[in-house]
């Protein structure tokens, strides 16, 4: 913790370290207390650096030792680390130690969870368990030793002996120290075997309390899956004879990668039926894929500095959507990582906290894990493949794991891959990496003489700190159609480079409908002025899956907006086009269920600031209310008969065939809710068999009213599961009405179970809460004091979740000025606070100077 205002960190003074690090051997023995960790490293000079001053990163570590060459030094230490004389030639360090992960709440470095032991060390943990170089360029092999009377202890690399109380364990692959993992428990394991293509034989195990014993056979089956995934498409194969993952209560982020020893939050392994969700296990399976493929894109070739975060994060968000996509429906998947995108990413590039995929500076990295470096990041990657095609891409992935395994890398290395397996000149697309701001491309077209012609213009806002914008290289999928409904011109792609371009297509027998930014091949906003007649013609006929989707959300959205602005009543065109969508049985399920699902309100005051209107957050609510009814109402004779069709025959299978039935049955669920009172709802939650239908239930009942009891019997049933109850939590505070939604949060925060502390349940509440867009935008300014209360409270012992929950603050300058005054004030409120983190401290810092631009 620090008063000073945080000091930035710059990719421009970007150093290599002095010293090379050719082992580390570790000897940690553990006691909640009094931890006493024992370093051995073996420097020697840097022939690539030039300054040899040997500073070691270290916080809160008590030295009790340390020594060169087995003399006793004394060296300088303040608040960041230590620094010390050291000899021109290679030279073995000496330090020892003492830690108390018990009292470590912030849950970076070595801390306890529930009486088991673990770390967490990105991106600067690591520094909290001994005196290190703690950057990722400095690279080393580790042996590892830990001593504590429980019966698991692990590390990162293969076992090497153990006995009881102790065990020893060598990763041979050099790593740096973000990757480091220790973790010591009452554990057991869900184990199996795999055998790599390079036929090696891999001990696979997910490690539980026993209490979840039967839980991970989910997760050790998408283990299995992604192993062979990324063997098949990019002929990656596992490196060390066993491969633990574990899992963690209380955990700040999803998951992490690190060596060998991959730690979960346990919402992302732990999985049954009657537990866990569809969503739940689909994404399971797709975390279990990112973590394992940082193995090759993260671990084997990780990143120079922090600012080249995107190169590990961008690329594994990639690649786990590919996997995704190849495991479950490929449209689906996209619908739904671009319904994601520009939720949290277009939120994002939009508001005070913009920033490119490669940030210029940072006070804390942990504020950099965000949606612009991981989902933008990765819709750079599918731009990029899609300019040179697979193939191409196939070419430059080998080469650059051929080139850069065991090496520390850039945004520079990972495109000169692409230009020399492909010869593309890629300057100009390289820009993606550092604008920040979402492009817009407006098209206008004109049709003569058989030709058909596209006018392109691309522009993008400024953001903070950057006024200037240059032209962007834009990947167009476009198609287009007949007016009676045939694919004229099937999916081509149009490269823009320029701020203004043309695209001609000639020898058309009538003026074509256009199906534009097919599959969604870049992250931009497409602007163009299109009739809902058309878009409903899309909807229909449209062979692009995503934007058959599209057409009916933009249609959508366009009568939400007519509601809120003019207070009309739904188009019944839309209705009726998406009454067809719905009725298509040559559909998928999940896709007919995403056509009924809404826009969000936040999603909808974005497009109403975006045309220079003020968003009333109550306005929108009361509008997407009104249209639920009108949809339920207009397809009333088509619920009974989709609700009964829908039904999943046999036992649950988690597999996307069966969760998209069960989607479409829910919505079908919400909407008949409307009509009967809640009564089939009701019948509905008491006789669900697992938790995606008996939370489904739930929430229709906490939207439509009528769910005390249910909420109840769902309290008694399930108290006792921490991640069901983060369910119930976290659904109450997201579903309020806007007018209860302060004081029902106000309450669950009252709970006896509100165990803030833990990651999971804050999340729930507060992170829920906060999604509440007219709950939290209460114009009172009542949700803005809440949620800065809790925000100051647990900052003060964890301040990375702290810090990323502050982004519930992010869109507070798109408000009326009555609002705009409450959150600038509890902004100010929390930045006027004593002994406020680096975190926090940025983000308001940030949240605060962009919006009183704008106000
Ligand atoms: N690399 C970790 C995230 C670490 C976050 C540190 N604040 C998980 C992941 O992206 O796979
Ligand atoms: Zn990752």
């Amino acid at each position: 913790m620090t008063d000073a205002a945080p000091q930035p960190v710059f990719l421009k003074d970007y150093t290599p370290f002095g010293f090379l690090v050719d082992q580390v051997e570790l000897n940690v023995h553990l006691h909640p207390t009094a931890t006493r960790v024992r370093a051995k490293i073996a420097f020697r000079p840097n022939p690539a650096a030039r300054d040899r001053r040997f500073f070691l990163h270290g916080e809160d570590l008590t030295l009790i030792s340390a020594a060169i060459d087995g003399t006793p030094v004394t060296p300088e230490i303040t608040p960041e680390g230590l620094s010390c004389p050291v000899p021109e030639a290679p030279f073995t360090w000496e330090a020892e130690v003492e830690i108390a992960p018990a009292e470590n709440t912030a849950l970076e470095g070595l801390y306890m969870s529930n009486g088991m032991y673990c770390t967490q060390c990105e991106a600067e943990g690591f520094r909290k368990i001994t005196f290190y170089p703690d950057r990722p360029d400095v690279m080393a092999p580790f042996r590892v030793r830990i001593d504590g009377d429980l019966p698991v202890l692990l590390s990162n690399g293969n076992p090497v002996a153990q006995g009881a109380g102790w065990a020893e364990w060598n990763d041979p692959w050099p790593k740096p120290s973000y990757l480091f993992a220790l973790v010591a428990g009452e554990l057991v394991a869900t184990s199996d075997r795999f055998t790599t293509s390079e036929g090696r034989e891999v001990a696979l195990n997910v490690w539980v309390r026993p209490a979840d014993q039967g839980k991970a056979d989910y997760a050790l089956d998408s283990l299995i899956r992604s192993m062979k995934w990324d063997e098949e498409v990019y002929g990656r194969a596992y490196d060390l004879d066993v491969f633990n993952i574990v899992a963690v209560d209380d955990f700040n982020m999803g998951a992490m990668e690190n060596k060998g020893l991959n730690v979960f939050n346990s919402r992302y392994v732990l999985a049954s039926p009657e537990t866990a969700t569809d969503r739940d296990y689909e994404n399971i399976e797709r975390i279990i894929a990112h973590e394992y493929f940082h193995n090759w894109t993260g671990d084997r070739i990780t990143c120079r500095d922090w600012f080249q975060l995107s190169l590990k994060e961008g690329l594994t968000v990639f690649r786990d959507s590919q996997f995704s996509a190849d495991m479950r429906s490929a449209a689906v998947k996209r619908i739904e990582d671009v319904m994601t995108l520009r939720a949290r990413q277009f939120r994002e590039d939009n508001g005070p906290l913009a920033h490119p995929v490669r940030p210029e500076s940072y006070a804390e990295i942990n504020n950099f894990y965000t949606a612009t470096v991981y989902e933008k990041g990765a819709e750079v990657i599918g731009m990029l493949r899609r300019l040179v095609g697979p193939e191409g891409y196939a070419r430059a992935l080998d080469l650059y794991f051929a080139r850069h395994d065991g090496q520390a890398c850039t945004i520079e290395d990972w495109l000169q891959v692409f230009e020399e397996a492909t010869g593309r000149d890629l300057t100009r697309f390289k820009r993606w990496y550092s604008q920040a701001g979402t492009p817009r491309v407006k098209v206008t077209e004109d049709f003569k003489d058989g030709t058909y012609t596209l006018h392109l213009e691309q522009k993008t806002p400024p953001t903070p700190g950057q006024d200037e914008k240059l032209p962007q290289v834009i990947p167009l999928a476009l198609g287009l159609l007949s007016p009676n409904g045939d694919e004229v011109l099937p999916t081509t792609v149009i490269e823009l480079t320029e701020a203004r371009q043309e695209a001609v297509f000639e020898g058309l027998a009538a003026k074509p409908v256009p199906s534009l930014l097919r599959g969604f091949s870049a992250p931009v906003i497409l602007e163009r002025d299109s009739t809902p007649e058309e878009r409903a013609f899309l909807l229909a006929h449209d062979t692009d899956p995503f934007n058959k989707w599209e057409a009916g959300r933009s249609l959508a959205r366009e009568v939400l907006i007519a509601m809120v602005t003019e207070d009309a009543a739904p188009a019944p065109a839309w209705l009726d086009a998406l009454a067809a969508v719905v009725r298509d049985e040559a559909l998928d399920p999940a896709f007919r269920a995403l056509a009924l699902r809404l826009p969000g309100e936040d999603e909808l005051a974005e497009a109403l600031a975006d045309r220079g209107a003020v968003p009333d957050p109550l306005a929108i609510h009361a509008a997407r209310e009104r249209v639920k009814t009108a949809v339920a109402r207009h397809l009333d004779p088509l619920w009974a008969g989709l609700y009964a069709q829908m039904a999943c025959p046999g036992p649950y299978s988690p597999g996307a065939a069966d969760a998209g039935r069960r989607a479409l049955r829910l919505a079908a669920l919400g909407y008949m809710a409307r009509l009967d009172g809640g009564a089939r709802a009701q019948a509905h939650f008491s006789a669900a068999d697992n938790m995606t239908d008996e939370i489904g239930a739930l929430s229709v009942l906490l939207e439509t009213g009528g769910a005390d009891e249910a909420l109840d019997r769902f309290a008694r049933r399930w108290g006792h599961d921490r991640l069901v109850m983060d369910k119930w939590f976290g659904l109450q505070a997201t579903l309020a009405a806007p007018e209860r939604a302060v004081a029902v949060t106000r309450a669950l925060t009252e709970h006896a179970d509100f165990t803030w502390k833990n990651p999971n349940r804050f999340r729930a509440v507060i992170g829920g809460f906060s999604a509440n867009a007219a709950g939290f935008h209460d114009a009172s300014g009542a949700g803005y004091d809440l949620v800065a209360d809790w925000l100051i409270r647990l900052d003060a012992v964890n301040p990375q979740t702290a810090a990323r929950m502050s982004t519930a603050f992010e869109t507070w300058a798109r408000y009326d000025e009555g609002r705009r005054e409450k959150a600038q004030a509890a902004l100010e409120r929390i930045a006027a606070r004593e002994g406020l983190s680096r975190d926090m401290g940025e983000m308001v810092g940030r949240l605060l100077a962009a919006g009183r631009i704008a106000a």
